[in-house]
């Protein structure tokens, strides 16, 4: 292999004199992952810099950390770091404005929920254009494929299925409903008036708390557009104020842009349904063409697994001495092929950089969101092609090709991409390093097949999984999901959390990163659970025949989790809304602001969210304490923070106890067993 250049990776600074040397993460503290730790080895071995060794010579600014940096008008940054031996007496702390901890905490926070929330709601919007160019017939691509959903969809949109002809009732054609769905789902991003159609989706008691609070979003571009308003100097400044903008532009991306892009993805595309698959850098074939696609939005990576699955290209990669196209993933691009094909994980969000670095991979095609620049980099040192296909997310390095993915040529831009990758598999060195690491899972959950599996098409309800909580085989449900965070050891946080929720019989629910990494540790396969689950959530997976865990996909996905919490509500016996469930949430290695958006929307929601590494709330202790706690007794639901895994699982068990205890259903249960320092830190928490 030709490494000449890896070598310019290094930065610089190691030649200048008294440079200090550039540190180099340690494989098995930066990682719990086999593949990853030998990949990082690889890495130094081959003089390349990955996204661990930065994170050992780049430590975050502590005040950011914080929350309490104001870069909001160039007067600043004004900083307000808590003083060394805490605050005593009153805080007297502001910047040059007047601006307080609290004021700028919570302005940060909310233009978190505003960066995440457009993210998810602009992939939404794309999304609903393409899906009335399909309804309209304008793409040839792109087809209504699974009208079943499409149906049950119509009704929250208003949208007529049945018509009358000469007195008779006839079913509507689907394409004229669709286009109708379509118009009314675009126009949720700027109507005039009025609030979010799919508001009316949610639980009546949540629906009637935002209705009392003045939260419900009118349209979602309007809600993101006022926190950037508000948080501009000399607007609002009353922290409680702020959050309950914030809460609005969660419950937009949420119960709105994420819940309609699931949906219409799930029309065009197909609902999900559990199906085998693998994950982690192990599903990479060597003799095979690899295409890696990385990113979110599945309306070009769609047209890929169709063109990949083509005889003419198979045929094609055969004729250039490959034995086949292996495509795999990384990130929710992923998760969206992986829950409707079955296209195998290739890895997580601190994977990227390494699923270049076996040097077998042949293009990594990537869209939007979550995508390092530093691939572009490491592209550079091996033969691999890196293509960008979205307008709004293009690399200023020049090895990068951008392909413009157009609706009306979608099949042939894929088709161009696809061979672009066969045509460079003879571009390899000869230096291949695949990890063989990589599980099993059964993945493609959604509240659909949750529905078919736990509730039966008898019922059509969710009462079979309400009667296993409430007679204590199952103590309760937790939603798990979230990225990685170089600042913590990969992927530890997120399996330690599930493990030991479901050691305690709690089911678990997962999308994202998350998703991936207890695929890559094998927990999302029925087997799984004899080996990991308390005796209860055992029994319940041994006889319905599903995994502990379940994996409904990627971050939009997070509204399939609303979506199963409303059917538990409406099931019965649970109480009358989310925040009654003995249910919580946890993103134990969050980093992007679209996982502060859907936190927020969870909390909003009525559920009990923790955090792990870090949220930037601790440098403003009012307000911190206004989301930690003063948030329940509005919504039902408020945030946590807890770094410490089992702590982490623990304090969200302690929390299904006191739910199940409130529903009067705990009785049969037995308590976990916390020793007296662990009992201490939950209390003084
Ligand atoms: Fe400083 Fe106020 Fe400007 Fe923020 S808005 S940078 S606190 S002067
Ligand atoms: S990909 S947002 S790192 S979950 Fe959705 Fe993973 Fe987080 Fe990106």
């Amino acid at each position: 292999m030709d490494t000449k250049k890896v070598t310019s990776l290094r930065p610089k600074t190691e030649n200048k004199k008294n440079a200090k040397p550039r540190k180099k993460a340690d494989p098995v503290e930066a990682s719990i992952d086999l593949a990853t730790q030998q990949m990082i080895k690889r890495a130094h071995d081959l003089n390349i810099e990955t996204v661990f060794d930065r994170a050992e010579n780049m430590k975050p600014c502590n005040i950011g950390v914080q929350g309490i940096c104001c870069k909001n008008c160039s007067m600043g940054p004004c900083r307000l770091p808590m003083p060394k031996s805490g605050l005593e007496g009153e805080d007297n702390r502001k910047g040059l404005c007047g601006a307080t901890p609290n004021t700028i905490a919570a302005r940060n926070f909310i233009r978190m929920i505003a960066g995440g929330a457009a993210a998810h709601s602009d992939h939404g919007r794309n999304v609903a254009e393409i899906f009335m160019k399909a309804a309209r017939k304008e793409t040839k691509d792109y087809t209504i494929k699974d009208p079943i959903k499409l149906l049950s969809i119509a009704p929250y949109f208003n949208v007529d299925t049945i018509v009358e002809v000469d007195g008779k009732e006839m079913d509507r054609d689907i394409y004229e409903i669709a286009v109708e769905v379509g118009e009314k789902a675009l126009n949720e991003w700027g109507k005039p008036e009025g609030e979010l159609i799919y508001l009316r989706r949610a639980p009546e008691a949540l629906y009637k708390k935002w209705e009392t609070m003045g939260v419900r979003p009118r349209n979602i571009d309007r809600e993101i557009v006022e926190i950037m308003h508000r948080t501009h100097i000399g607007v609002d400044q009353d922290y409680k104020n702020l959050i309950k903008q914030g809460t609005r532009a969660a419950i937009a991306d949420g119960w709105g842009g994420s819940m309609m892009a699931t949906d219409l993805q799930d029309v065009l595309f197909g609902t999900p349904f559990p199906l085998a698959s693998e994950a982690n850098l192990g599903v990479m074939k060597e003799d095979h063409v690899n295409i890696v696609i990385h990113g979110h939005e599945p309306v070009l990576s769609e047209m890929i697994v169709g063109v990949t699955q083509s005889r003419e290209m198979e045929e094609y990669a055969i004729s250039k001495g490959a034995k086949g196209i292996q495509l795999s993933g990384i990130c929710c691009t992923a998760n969206e092929i992986l829950q409707r094909h079955g296209v195998p994980l290739c890895g997580t969000f601190l994977q990227q950089e390494l699923a270049i670095i076996t040097g077998a991979c042949d293009a990594m095609v990537v869209d939007i969101q979550c995508i390092f620049q530093n691939v572009a980099n490491v592209a550079k040192c091996f033969h691999t092609k890196l293509i960008t296909t979205h307008p709004i997310a293009k690399m200023e390095q020049e090895n990068v090709i951008h392909i413009e993915f157009n609706e009306h040529y979608a099949l042939e831009d894929a088709k161009r991409i696809v061979k672009i990758a066969i045509d460079n598999f003879n571009n390899r060195g000869a230096d291949v390093m695949i990890p063989k690491e990589k599980g099993q899972q059964i993945a493609g959950f959604g509240v659909e097949s949750v529905l078919y599996h736990l509730g039966g098409t008898f019922r059509g309800s969710y009462y079979t999984l309400n009667d296993n909580i409430i007679n204590g085989r199952i103590r309760g449900v937790a939603g798990v999901v979230g990225c990685n965070n170089a600042r913590t050891r990969h992927n530890e946080g997120h399996i330690a959390v599930v493990k030991e929720l479901i050691k305690n019989d709690v089911l678990v629910i997962t999308t994202g990163c998350n998703g991936i990494a207890c695929a890559m540790e094998g927990l999302l396969t029925p087997e799984s659970a004899a080996a990991f689950c308390g005796p209860g959530l055992a029994e319940v997976c041994e006889t319905v025949g599903i995994p502990p865990v379940l994996h409904m996909g990627s971050c939009v996905d997070n509204s399939r989790i609303l979506l199963a919490a409303t059917e538990m509500v409406k099931a019965g016996g649970l109480g009358n809304d989310i925040s009654d469930l003995p249910v919580a949430g946890s993103a134990p290695e969050w980093m992007s602001e679209k996982a502060i958006s859907i936190g927020h929307y969870f909390v909003a929601s009525g559920v009990y969210t923790v955090f792990g590494v870090t949220l930037p709330t601790s440098g403003a202790p009012v307000f911190q304490k206004y989301i930690f706690e003063d948030l329940q007794n509005i919504y039902g639901g408020m945030w946590d923070l807890e770094i410490d895994p089992v702590k982490h699982a623990r304090k969200m068990i302690a929390h299904i106890d006191k739910k199940r205890d409130a529903l009067g259903i705990n009785k049969a249960r037995k308590r976990v067993m916390m020793d007296m320092a662990t009992r201490r830190d939950l209390e003084s928490a």
